[in-house]
């Protein structure tokens, strides 16, 4: 059961697609009102109590002890103690004596104080009086999840190919850069379907262009990419250059599509192309013009596309030269405060009539730019199109999926990529992935096999690097058979990780869960954090540390032990208990629950040689449903599945 409780006059954020019973605040003895503009909402935690959620936070998938703060924020140094990254997602249950969620839907900045002096209680700072608090009362904590995700409409469902390996690097500049790094994928047989365009394939960082000189004909590119089974995904960034005589720029000002600065005139900010203005994508008018734009590069062929830069990040403004932030170069622990000038400094006109500083709706920003990319490529292709943000809130999950921004080429990043896929889930963001092999800093080969042996499981599995960091594609590491026998498996699990995708979102279920939402009775799944359950079937135990040659992997209960190697696979039948498993870096172990299948297709270079229908049961269930479709038609649903019977063995 839903319960909804309005404070104030809350700004319309979209999160909330259902229709909610609303309560009258006396229903809600915790919620309490304090001083000023600040709202706070505490309660007790019994000792054994588990509180999972907040998406896109750091540390564990039990978010207890730690403290969060949504306010979207661009910080590449990822540590395990920030209290904000890209997204905010204020969804969260507590698992204990007593079970419930809370939705804290507001776009304000809110504060988790998740017990972190370790005194028992939990406590909610919300800076704002106007809010919606969503209450979810259930059995267990994945049917409080199972609850929530009904309420906040159905994910965003991408293409086939989005689920294949995309490569991608900040530095491709060319087509001859992006057409060597086909080619040495086709040479060595390594599986690929996209390869992504940073910001160079712009004319100098400025939307909706693409420079002539490196890219000619982009057409005819994206054209002949295609017709080898690859697609192009440029990136996207928020502001617009102020640049007269640019259609695009001039048709903003003209039409007033641009936040505005405390004197009325459109706000400036410094970002890759120089100074910029940032779309007012709260308004309706200009999320549709905004999607428009994406038509430059659809009349190109282009189908996938990744935003970024929009929590907004911003280097300087009219207002703060570059280097004059003080707290900035501190390094300030509660770093969203660095930039907090800055977003009171520019204004939204809501649809509503109301206006609002960015500081007020910050955590909408990403999330309506989404919005406006999606609507713009429903109106502009026929066929699903792919789209991954960098900023996003609750609600953007339908328009588009999330990749979670600028982690770094270390054994901890890659450990909380494990801990962020179930947290995004329960807050609706099934198409998510990390930057496998990290982004900053340089990767090892041992890190990048063992990363990418988790990216297998991840909806997005893309290769992604920055700048000045050492290259980082597959074919530049020593045997590269190895990461094609990798990358391969993915392929070969795609009939599987597709159709329970699909089911998922179109269920409105969780993709990928803590052992704990599968096994709720067994005490020691719960508090089990580095082991997943992926789909209806499999569970996996990835390696993550370096130098281990395997690790000690909990079955809850007797299951299949699937081992993937370059001949293939090879299935025993495993007790429930503890394993010592080892697993050479060029092999990938997981595991297939009881009484379930898994269909496994046939070696592909990428997924348009795929035929989700060729596929061999694996594991101990007589009968499997399968989801199948083409792979972009928009009419998906449940009635697509299929049953695919498996003969005694
Ligand atoms: O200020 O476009 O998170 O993936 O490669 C950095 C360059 C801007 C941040 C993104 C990253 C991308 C990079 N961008």
């Amino acid at each position: 059961m839903i319960t909804q409780f309005i404070y104030g006059h809350p700004v319309e954020t979209f999160a909330v697609t259902e229709k909610i019973p609303v309560a009258d605040h006396e229903a809600l003895r915790r919620f309490s009102r304090k001083k000023g503009t600040v709202q706070v909402f505490s309660c007790p935690l019994d000792e054994d109590a588990v509180i999972y959620g907040l998406g896109e936070t750091m540390r564990g998938i039990n978010k207890r002890g730690g403290r969060y703060i949504s306010f979207n924020y661009d910080d590449p140094h990822h540590r395990d103690d920030m209290p904000s990254m890209y997204g905010s997602h204020n969804f969260f249950v507590v698992d204990g004596a007593e079970t419930f969620g809370a939705f804290f839907d507001t776009p304000a900045k809110v504060t988790f104080d998740m017990d972190a002096r370790g005194e028992g209680v939990l406590s909610v700072l919300c800076e704002t009086q106007d809010l919606r608090l969503y209450v979810v009362e259930g059995e267990s904590a994945y049917d409080v999840v199972k609850q929530f995700l009904g309420s906040i409409g159905r994910s965003f469902l991408p293409p086939l190919w989005a689920f294949g390996y995309g490569q991608s690097r900040w530095g491709y500049k060319t087509a001859r850069d992006i057409s060597r790094v086909a080619a040495r994928h086709e040479e060595k047989s390594i599986p690929l379907d996209y390869i992504c365009m940073d910001i160079d394939y712009m004319d100098r960082f400025i939307d909706f262009t693409v420079n002539r000189r490196r890219f000619p004909d982009m057409a005819g590119f994206a054209a002949g990419l295609k017709e080898k089974g690859l697609h192009l995904v440029p990136i996207v960034d928020a502001g617009i250059k102020i640049e007269p005589g640019n259609p695009v720029y001039d048709e903003g000002v003209r039409e007033g599509y641009f936040c505005k600065n405390h004197e009325g005139t459109d706000f400036k900010a410094e970002v890759w192309p120089g100074m910029t203005h940032f779309p007012d994508f709260l308004q309706e008018r200009v999320r549709r013009w905004f999607g428009d734009q994406y038509k430059v590069y659809t009349d190109c062929g282009l189908e996938g596309f990744w935003n970024d830069m929009n929590e907004p990040a911003i280097f300087s403004t009219e207002y703060r030269a570059k280097g004059t932030n003080p707290d900035a170069e501190r390094g300030d622990p509660d770093q969203p405060e660095r930039h907090i000038a800055d977003f009171k400094d520019f204004f939204h006109r809501l649809d509503d009539g109301r206006e609002k500083s960015n500081y007020e709706v910050h955590n909408l920003y990403g999330a309506m730019m989404t919005r406006a990319s999606g609507e713009g490529l429903e109106r502009l292709l026929d066929k699903r199109y792919l789209l991954f943000s960098r900023a996003s809130c609750i609600g953007a999950h339908r328009y588009g999926g999330i990749w979670t921004g600028d982690n770094a080429s270390t054994w901890e990043m890659l450990r909380q990529n494990v801990y962020h896929m179930p947290s995004l889930n329960m807050c609706g963001f099934l198409f998510s992935g990390a930057d496998t092999g990290g982004f900053g800093g340089n990767c090892t080969r041992e890190l990048l096999l063992r990363w990418l042996a988790v990216s297998v499981f991840t909806p997005l599995m893309r290769n992604h690097t920055a700048i000045f960091t050492r290259n980082q594609e597959c074919y530049r590491f020593r045997d590269p058979q190895d990461f094609r026998t990798i990358i391969s498996l993915r392929y070969r699990l795609l009939p599987y990780l597709y159709s329970e995708f699909m089911k998922a979102a179109l269920r409105q279920d969780m993709f990928i869960k803590p052992l704990a939402f599968d096994f709720p009775g067994d005490g020691k799944a719960r508090r089990i954090e580095d082991q997943l359950m992926v789909g209806e079937s499999v569970m996996i135990a990835p390696v993550l540390e370096q130098g281990a040659r395997g690790r000690i992997v909990y079955l809850p209960e007797p299951m299949t032990e699937v081992r993937y190697n370059r001949e293939g696979f090879t299935c025993i039948d495993v007790g429930a208990g503890e394993r010592t498993v080892m697993t050479p870096l060029n092999q990938v172990v997981f595991y297939i629950r009881k009484g379930k299948l898994v269909p496994v297709g046939r070696e592909a270079s990428n997924t348009s040689e795929l035929d989700l229908l060729d596929v061999e049961l694996l594991g101990s269930g007589t009968a499997y449903e399968q989801y199948v479709d083409d792979g972009y038609t928009r009419s998906c649903s449940l009635e697509r599945c299929v049953i695919r019977r498996r003969e005694d063995r």
